[in-house]
């Protein structure tokens, strides 16, 4: 036989969470029947290829700590379950591909591996163990959003992974990588505009790989666009439109969270995140195509803004002084 099941997870960042599971004549597997066509995740066990889906006996899985295998899969199997929600919940997308396929997650791939991957060939998400200081496992929740967009950006504009199109690409999965952080709402890993901050430099606190509010901060990211940005890498490219993001949801000086100083000198108001994520998701799905570079970001925007809230209304606007505060004009 085999039932959909809920099992109780203890992760390494999200704290004792509840995953899909599914009871089988032998125990129980970590996978979800629930959402979609269903997910699972598989544990490498320090190898490439090959692996296996997570069992357990009694449907509590993992420890909380890294000696128990079990507990990055928590967070990968907890992070995938979160990404699908907030697609359905708040796009109406179902999975990845729109039509229920979400794609799986593993774990533990290769040793000291400091990197985690969408793959459009096996349709998955890879999460490596990282080295112990430059990162930890590498299985949060903004990361696990993160990766799962990248498959959402390649079933929909499809932005070309180099120049422009490439950093709107990684800044797409830094946008929707932190809105489904805050959409977690889980008080072990609040949400925050930071990318990557439960698993970057365990010795240092606070730091992150991005800032979307000041990019520059990590030494390599640009806050303003510029002619010829297309040339760096787009992990880099990307800051314009996390830095437009910020400004568009916060605004340049938020009541509350960090400052985020503009290239125009002006002052702009956050018009909210759950208004510029719709703006961005329908930007991204309905105007953006694979060529798509800063200056056609802003005019997909824009005519989002005018589908969802009417030319001229305060959001549109809000989107037109948010994309020049950082030079896309
Ligand atoms: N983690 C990186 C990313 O999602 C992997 C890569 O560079 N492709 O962008
Ligand atoms: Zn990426
Ligand atoms: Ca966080
Ligand atoms: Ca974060």
């Amino acid at each position: 036989h085999t039932a959909s099941a809920s099992g109780t997870g203890k992760s390494l960042y999200s704290g004792s969470v509840s995953i899909g599971t599914n009871s089988t004549s032998t125990g129980f597997e970590m996978r979800d029947v629930t959402r979609g066509k269903g997910f699972y995740t598989t544990n490498m066990g320090g190898r490439q290829s090959g692996g296996s889906i997570f069992t357990d006996a009694d449907n509590i899985w993992g420890s909380g700590t890294t000696s128990d295998a079990a507990s990055a899969g928590v967070d990968a199997h907890y992070g995938q379950k979160v990404t699908y929600d907030y697609y359905f919940n708040t796009h109406g997308r179902n999975g990845i591909d729109g039509a229920g396929n979400t794609g799986y997650s593993r774990v533990h791939y290769g040793r000291n591996y400091n990197n985690a991957f969408w793959s459009d060939s096996c349709f998955c998400m890879t999460y490596g163990d990282g080295d112990g200081s430059t990162f930890t496992p590498l299985t949060a929740l903004d990361v696990a959003g993160h990766e799962m967009t990248h498959g959402v950006t390649s079933r929909t504009a499809n932005l070309t992974y180099s120049g422009e199109s490439g950093g709107l690409n990684e800044a797409t999965s830094d946008i929707f990588g932190t809105l489904v952080e805050y959409y977690a709402n889980n008080s072990n890993d609040p949400g925050d505009y930071i990318i990557g901050e439960e698993i970057y430099t365990p010795a240092k606190a606070g730091d992150g790989l991005r800032y979307m509010y000041k990019p520059s901060l990590d030494g390599a990211s640009k806050d303003c666009w510029y002619s010829g940005i297309g040339s760096i890498d787009v992990h880099y490219s990307s800051g314009v439109a996390n830095h437009f993001f910020y400004l568009l949801a916060e605004g340049s000086n938020p009541a509350s969270g960090p400052a985020s100083p503009t290239c125009n000198g002006a002052s702009v108001s956050g018009i909210g995140r759950d208004a510029a994520g719709k703006i961005w998701y329908r930007a991204l799905t309905v105007y953006m195509t694979s060529s798509t570079n800063y200056a056609a970001a802003r005019q997909a925007s824009l005519k989002a803004a005018t589908d969802l809230y009417g030319a001229g209304s305060t959001q549109y606007n809000a989107v037109a002084a948010a994309w020049s505060a950082v030079s896309v004009n």
